[in-house]
């Protein structure tokens, strides 16, 4: 039966499109490409797969019966989904009303998936060992060959069209080359800080650090901020790296903390890759982004790049022992 094999299909494509998702904004460097382009691979091919659903969605729409609202509410909010897919592939809105086009992906995307969980127990498709014969298997792999064909075309396009999605990163952020263009960007709703430059201290351990010995630390990185929003910025920061102000210390992990309360956790043996700066392409960082001391992640997603640094601990707990992705 046709239908229920679409209806399977799709349900598996949402859940891979979930977990793709999910993991895209946990990609930082290129060894984490593949996870964002099956992303896009998965969402053709639930677009290849519309057509059969739109068939069985006719003849069940046609019939009054529990859950009708809910098919459709489905119907309308996997259109956003994709739709706001489209627009964040290519780059054609930052944002679209008063959330960012990431924001709004993000939402439809986790309300699509709770629909069709219910959608999925008002609807069962009872699953039968049969399902997961040789044949069906191969049409799912056929429906995905089909989809990557379609991501290579729609890439290709892209690049060939010299559209601003052609130049993407492997996270599939926008570059923004002016600093100055640089968005101010919270994770979820942290509020800026406005921190004195002169009586700003950084606690490390026992010591209680200036801004000025920070700032005259003479260390600079050239790194790409990377946010999960789906931009992009390359830039000179200055400041001294993490290692020099932690001499003496020891131990798993490090948290950076925010004046704000905002904190990520970072492996103790990756201290030398973290920079604390003071300053973004010979400027001193502004309050919104992050004045006067932020954290630099090199390697790592915007989330990582803890702003307003008011203290840095170390301890012993594994670096992993913290939400995967902040929860403020
Ligand atoms: N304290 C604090 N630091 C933070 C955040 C936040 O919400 N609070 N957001 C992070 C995110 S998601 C990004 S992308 C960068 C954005 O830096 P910018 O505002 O300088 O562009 O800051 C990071 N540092
Ligand atoms: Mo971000």
């Amino acid at each position: 039966m046709a239908g229920r094999r679409t209806n399977l299909a799709l349900l598996g494509f949402a859940v891979m499109a979930l977990l793709t998702g999910i993991g895209a904004f946990l990609v930082g460097t290129a060894s984490g490409r593949l996870i964002v382009i099956a992303h896009g691979v998965v969402a053709l091919a639930i677009i290849v797969v519309m057509p059969w659903k739109g068939m069985i969605a006719r003849r069940g729409i046609a019939r009054v019966r529990p859950g009708r609202a809910m098919s459709i509410a489905l119907t309308v909010v996997t259109l956003g989904v994709i739709a706001t897919g489209v627009v964040l592939v290519t780059g054609m809105a930052e944002s679209i009303g008063p959330m960012t086009t990431m924001q709004l992906h993000v939402s439809l995307g986790l309300l699509m998936v709770s629909l069709i969980l219910v959608h999925t127990l008002q609807r069962p498709v009872p699953f039968r060992r049969a399902d997961w014969s040789r044949r069906n298997l191969l049409r799912a792999g056929g429906v995905l060959a089909a989809a990557g064909g379609l991501w290579l075309a729609v890439e290709g396009l892209l690049d060939a069209a010299g559209a601003r999605g052609g130049a993407r990163r492997f996270t599939g952020s926008h570059e923004i080359v002016d600093p100055a263009q640089v968005p101010i960007t919270q994770w979820l709703n942290d509020r800026v800080q406005h921190l004195d430059r002169v009586a700003h201290h950084v606690v490390v351990g026992d010591q209680s650090m200036t801004v000025a010995t920070l700032e005259g630390g003479g260390d600079v990185v050239e790194a790409t901020l990377d946010c999960t929003g789906g931009w992009y910025s390359t830039q000179p920061w200055s400041g001294t790296r993490l290692d020099r102000v932690l001499e003496g210390l020891a131990g798993e992990s490090i948290v950076v903390r925010s004046a704000s309360g905002y904190w990520r956790r970072f492996p103790f043996d990756q201290a030398s890759s973290l920079l604390l700066a003071t300053h973004m392409t010979g400027e001193p960082l502004s309050d919104g982004h992050g004045g006067p001391v932020r954290l630099v992640a090199p390697g790592r997603r915007g989330y990582w790049w803890v702003k307003w640094v008011a203290s840095v601990e170390v301890d012993d707990r594994p670096s992993w022992w913290q939400p995967p992705l902040p929860t403020a």
